[in-house]
């Protein structure tokens, strides 16, 4: 069995997932999902037109997994159930644009949210007001209409956006402190908000040199 997979355990917990709703759910997320990755990329292609260059660098999308969706409705203390899942998740769909420059995160968050078609819910700017352990990105929750056969749905989604420098460092970041068998020392803590630090002024650099060329 795989490592997510769901058991009867934890269908049971989930109890209205009778006629298949949970899975009925992810796959209104999953469409979601896909409009927001198509936005950007239709973004970047209008966007290469007109600059000759790409804003976007790559774009990672994922689900939350049925053990994760799981874990956070018990650790907030919500119903699990199906319904809960789509009233009280907002991370359920992610997207994460990884961007050139830092200017391009915000061209590109203007850009979205100013479609007609995207609500925004809420905002988090890490990189204006970096947390305390370094991190940065730009956090949007949208809500995003997807047109099914008889009706039209609208879903949550996460888009996180941020500079190479900003992903290269959140993943390290993610991958050091979840470490098994090993401690996340406060040294470690402050080394790694040293390096955050120091991608912050490597984009700040880069920003410059993108000034200097114009683009
Ligand atoms: P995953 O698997 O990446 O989705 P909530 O979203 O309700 O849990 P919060 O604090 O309001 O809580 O959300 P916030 O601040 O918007 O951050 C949520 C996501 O941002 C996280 O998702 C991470 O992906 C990323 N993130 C936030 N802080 C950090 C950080 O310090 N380091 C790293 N590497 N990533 C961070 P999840 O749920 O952790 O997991």
């Amino acid at each position: 069995m795989q490592k997510n997979e769901k058991t009867t355990e934890n269908i049971e917990l989930l109890a209205e997932d009778k006629a298949g709703q949970y899975d009925e759910l992810m796959a209104y997320f999953k469409c979601a999902m896909m409009e927001i990755e198509t936005k950007f990329r239709v973004l970047n292609e209008e966007f290469s037109l007109q600059y000759d260059r790409n804003p976007i660098s790559a774009i990672k999308s994922r689900l939350k997994t049925f053990k994760s969706i799981r874990e956070k409705l018990i650790k907030n203390d919500f119903p699990l159930t199906v319904n809960s899942v789509e009233e009280n998740l907002n991370d359920v769909a992610g997207v994460r644009v990884i961007c050139s420059f830092e200017r391009d995160v915000y061209l590109l968050a203007e850009a979205l949210l100013s479609q007609d078609d995207i609500e925004l819910i809420a905002k988090k700017d890490y990189i204006a007001h970096p947390k305390d352990n370094g991190y940065r990105s730009l956090h949007l929750i949208v809500a995003v209409p997807i047109y099914l056969v008889n009706e039209k749905r609208t879903m949550r989604v996460e888009i996180q956006l941020r500079t190479i420098a900003m992903d290269s460092w959140a993943t390290l970041e993610h991958q050091l402190r979840y470490k098994k068998n090993i401690e996340f020392t406060d040294e470690m803590a402050e080394e790694l908000f040293r390096c955050s630090q120091l991608s912050s002024e490597l984009d700040h650099k880069m920003d410059n040199l993108r000034k200097l060329v114009n683009v």
